[in-house]
């Protein structure tokens, strides 16, 4: 047998929580993967605390095969965090992360470690990359919920799967650690973006996870929110505020139609329909921007600035209407392109309700009621 090269050693980092179900699974598959390639490799399981019998399983793996865990014993679980803590702690600097659910599958890290040497920084796993294919047992809006994350994150990166938690890199050419914030899922995407990162993707099989409950809760999206806004912010600076302020108003859009199509299937008429549908779409905005957009700002009663924001909504919902008919009204150029109108009453009133929003409903200063 070929006598491993360290140069050509792995650390293959996986958080876990609650996994006990899929790691002497996982250990067995790295170990078919990798066995032959003649790579000195260890299985690093980095674990929040699951207490589901995990660290027994990986102490009687461990007497057959390269395998470890530490355990994080933080008071709110993070896997972003554990991904760093294990990146710290590898043996090797070349390093694999994936999830321990088998979606990610073994066989592909040569692949990865492949295009490493090819000279990217990263080279990522991708679903969404040409011949990389995804479970069929998706559901609609796993499918949806997960386009749209990606979506969001675009103008981040160039990659098709910027969401993706597979990759292989190097450790050396990872930023520090101190420059990172990262919070919740999405550690690739933070390493890329603060670290600049070259990445090459490579096409992969997900399944659905092999066994044990799913992680992702609500808590989870809103924080993958939040990281997204965290790197809009680091990349675009104070734009980024206005442009997520511009995408929660669409979010909200959404569940206007939503509430306006559900209340007239529920027997009520449009116009009273319509009347209604306003105020969960512009609760929801308020919401999303007390949590996400301005979450730094010092938080003032919730009824009260509720209330503000509902009347800072209207106020751009009046300057957007006004303008509308202003300009069909008195402009003929204007009355042949409505469109052009319509745009121009959508991007007044928006403005208006973005800087009633950042000067007043969400003032810095606590104090200037
Ligand atoms: N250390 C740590 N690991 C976590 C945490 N949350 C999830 N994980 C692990 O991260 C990986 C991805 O989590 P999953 O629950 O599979 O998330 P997902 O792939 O988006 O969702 P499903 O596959 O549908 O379950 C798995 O190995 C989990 O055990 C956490 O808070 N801390
Ligand atoms: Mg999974």
């Amino acid at each position: 047998m070929e006598t491993p090269k360290p140069h050509r050693a792995l650390s293959v980092v996986v958080p876990t929580f609650r996994e006990a179900a899929n790691i002497p699974a996982l250990a067995e598959r790295l170990n078919e993967a990798l066995g032959e390639s003649g790579i000195e490799w260890e299985l690093l399981l980095v674990d929040d605390d699951s207490n589901d019998g995990s660290e027994a399983i990986v102490q009687a793996l461990a007497e057959r095969l390269p395998v470890r865990m530490t355990v994080r014993r933080e008071s709110r679980r993070d896997l972003s965090l554990s991904v760093l803590e294990g990146i710290r702690l590898a043996r090797f600097d070349r390093l694999v992360v994936m999830d321990a659910d088998l979606s990610h599958p073994p066989e592909r890290i040569i692949d990865l470690l492949r295009a490493l040497d090819d000279g990217c920084d990263l080279a990522l796993g991708s679903r969404y990359a040409a011949g990389g294919t995804l479970d069929r047992a998706w559901s609609l809006w796993r499918f949806l919920t997960s386009r749209l994350a990606t979506v969001l994150a675009q103008p981040l990166t160039h990659c098709s799967d910027p969401m993706s938690g597979f990759f292989a890199t190097d450790r050396r050419r990872l930023p520090d650690a101190r420059q990172l914030r990262p919070i919740g899922y999405k550690i690739a995407l933070e390493l890329m973006v603060r670290g600049r990162l070259r990445v090459q993707e490579v096409p992969i099989g997900f399944s659905d996870r092999a066994a044990g409950a799913s992680k992702m809760n609500t808590r989870q999206w809103i924080n993958t929110a939040r990281h997204l806004h965290r790197l809009y912010r680091h990349r675009f600076g104070g734009w980024a505020r206005a442009l997520w302020f511009g995408a929660v108003g669409a979010s909200g859009f959404l569940v206007d139609v939503a509430f306006y199509l559900g209340l007239q299937w529920a027997g009520i008429n449009h116009q009273l329909a319509r009347a209604l549908s306003f105020w969960p779409a512009a609760s929801w905005n308020w919401a999303l921007h007390r949590r996400i957009t301005f979450r730094e700002r010092p938080r003032r009663p919730r009824t009260q600035q509720w209330a503000e924001f509902l009347a800072a909504s209207l106020a751009g919902l009046g300057v957007n209407l006004g303008t509308y008919f202003a300009l069909t009204g008195w402009i003929e150029f204007f009355d042949r392109h409505r469109l052009l109108a319509l745009t121009c009453g959508v991007a007044l009133g928006g403005a208006v309700n973005f800087l009633t929003s950042a000067l007043y409903v969400y003032r810095r200063s606590a104090t200037s009621n």
